[in-house]
């Protein structure tokens, strides 16, 4: 189901996944996870907009001439790097808020979600970085019928998923009501 690129036989990357920081890699990985499920290739770095913010536009230039279509970007805190992203590049940008230890990723969620006008940063919620990497797949998807199928699939199967939890669910209720 994966892209291979035809000159090299790896995987091509569709979509970057960039991180603040190496500690935001446990969160992150669940939008790479997604994406091999969707059989969609992507590249993964972390970069800081504070720190390195000479490499990230460096990084975020290059993007393009590579075949990267969409970026999704975690940070924390003061979490500036979707932002920055958003202004180097006119692909897609989902940030990632990462939830932190002072403020529980509040402070994350509004760095990144209020954006000003003309630079948007589609943002999901706190460490819901499975749900960036399939909205990335769906932005992919909108142009390419392929990774809309298996968007498509990957909704079905959630959906039976649901409906056989709910047809469990009575017995499931008779039984931890007696076992209370
Ligand atoms: C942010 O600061 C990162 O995205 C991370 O969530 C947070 C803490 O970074 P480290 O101190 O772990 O490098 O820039």
């Amino acid at each position: 189901m994966s892209e291979t690129n035809a000159s090299t036989g790896a995987v091509a990357a569709r979509v970057a996944i960039l991180m603040g920081s190496d500690s935001d890699l446990g969160v992150m990985l669940e939008a790479a996870r997604v994406l091999n499920q969707l059989g969609i290739g992507w590249e993964i770095r972390a970069l800081s907009a504070h720190r390195t913010p000479h490499r990230v536009a460096e990084y975020v230039q290059g993007l393009e001439a590579r075949g990267v279509q969409a970026v999704v970007a975690g940070a924390g805190g003061a979490a500036h790097l979707p932002g920055v992203v958003a202004a180097l590049t006119p692909l897609p940008v989902i940030g990632v808020p990462i939830k932190s230890a002072a403020l529980d990723g509040l402070d994350s969620l509004l760095s990144i979600v209020q954006m000003p006008p003309g630079v948007p940063v589609a943002t999901v919620g706190i460490d819901a970085a499975r749900n960036a990497g399939i909205l990335a797949a769906q932005i992919l998807g909108a142009g390419d019928p392929e990774v809309r199928e298996r968007v498509r699939r990957l909704k079905a199967e959630m959906a039976a998923s649901v409906e056989a939890r709910d047809a469990a669910l009575p017995e499931r209720a008779r039984r931890e009501l007696e076992a209370r």
